[in-house]
């Protein structure tokens, strides 16, 4: 065998899944669907009722309604107070960039995995402590229901596998951490059909091989599993039913970002104590900016209480900037809001960032290199 390859870091990972989550945006902006089935329809607008379930919330799902099934069919299941509605998606996708931009500053580093999940690693914010995750956890849920009223689950793992899985197993408003050592028992009563990727047509073809629980499957031999799916697939089933995976989180250009962060030389509990300590924080971040070649659209900053309880704002401009100054202004103004919101706050770390980031055309970035040299 070639040299061992030197030892992989250890992963902190948080899948955010949003509950019920175009059913509970409804709820929340229209009170009077309190108590109440609700299901939020896709119509395809062929006739009155063709179409599927978007999604349902949990009261609907008490009466067997579920994503994609055809509307028709969730009104013969349906109670005489049961909603149904159609999907404003323009409005959802507004909800889930403020989900998704409060999961930035809880992150290194963030995959949007869908309109209603992403997947953040928090190693390093968590000096890889589980501990800690399980506090940031805490956190962002806190923050995400005051910014957004929704409420999310959150799996925390050492892969995306197993945090993917874990947001799934308390919901709604639940948190799950499996470390490393938990992996194998947190896997093996479960069935297959838990693996994400395992649909109805793999599920039958395991069961056909009398393998149903993910530890039938860890049973069986890579060869074997290759042979029946195929080598990508086999593989990954192998590796999967151990709770391997070292897939990276596919991180989309908008959602870089760069930040700085310290902690004051003294608390601070108005913001005229922190104008040179932001004008420094700035300058600082102003740099890095300029070094990348970018321009930004969105400012946000990061606070951390006396109690380490952490706070974001985010303010998107008008139009993309690289100046100092915005983000200065900026962030100053997104302190005084959390000042005046949080009354008797006190502020030990405080950080400023940026992201949205749009690239620098090729003759500016000629230009600014060499403004840095
Ligand atoms: P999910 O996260 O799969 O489901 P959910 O958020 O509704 O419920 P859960 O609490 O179990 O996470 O999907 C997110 C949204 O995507 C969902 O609210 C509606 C939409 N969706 C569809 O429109 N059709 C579908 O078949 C599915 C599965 C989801
Ligand atoms: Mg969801
Ligand atoms: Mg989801």
């Amino acid at each position: 065998m070639a040299e061992q390859k030197t030892k992989k870091q250890k992963r902190i990972i948080f899948h955010v899944d949003c509950d019920y989550f175009f059913a509970q945006i409804e709820e929340k902006r229209k009170p009077e669907l309190s108590g109440k089935p609700v299901v939020v329809c896709v119509y395809s607008g062929r006739t009155a009722d063709s179409g599927a379930v978007g999604t349902a919330n949990y009261a609907a799902r008490a009466l067997g309604i579920n994503s994609g099934m055809p509307i028709a069919f969730a009104k013969k299941k349906a109670s005489s107070d049961t909603i149904f509605l159609p999907i404003d998606l323009p409005y959802y996708a507004k909800v889930s960039e403020k989900i998704i931009s409060a999961c930035l500053h809880f992150s290194d580093k963030l995959q949007k995995a869908s309109i209603d999940e992403a997947f953040l690693d928090v190693t390093q914010k968590c000096n890889e402590s589980y501990q800690k995750a399980r506090q940031l956890a805490i956190d962002l849920k806190k923050e995400i229901l005051e910014q957004t009223g929704i409420t999310v689950s959150v799996g925390i793992g050492p892969n995306k596998l197993i945090a993917k899985i874990a947001s799934g197993r308390k919901k709604p408003d639940g948190m799950t951490v499996v470390q490393e050592n938990e992996v194998k028992n947190f896997l093996a009563g479960m069935l297959v059909k838990e693996i994400p990727g395992v649909g109805k047509k793999t599920e039958e073809l395991l069961s056909a091989n009398r393998i149903t629980t993910i530890k039938d499957l860890s049973e069986e031999s890579l060869e074997k599993l290759v042979k029946l799916f195929g080598k990508a697939k086999g593989n990954y089933l192998f590796n999967a039913s151990r709770g391997i995976d070292e897939s990276e989180l596919e991180e989309s250009a908008d959602k870089k970002r760069l930040s700085v962060i310290r902690t004051m030389k003294t608390d601070c509990t108005e913001v005229a104590q922190m104008n040179e300590y932001l004008e420094s924080l700035c300058t600082e971040l102003h740099l890095r900016a300029s070094k990348q070649n970018v321009f930004f659209k969105t400012v946000f900053i990061i606070a951390i209480d006396t109690h380490l309880e952490t706070f974001s704002r985010a303010k998107t401009l008008e139009s993309k900037t690289d100046s100092v100054d915005t983000i200065f202004v900026t962030a100053k103004k997104l302190f005084e809001e959390i000042f005046t919101q949080k009354k008797g706050l006190i502020l030990r770390r405080a950080g400023v960032g940026v992201i949205n980031f749009l690239e620098k055309n090729q003759k500016t970035s000629q230009k600014s290199l060499f403004d840095f040299a």
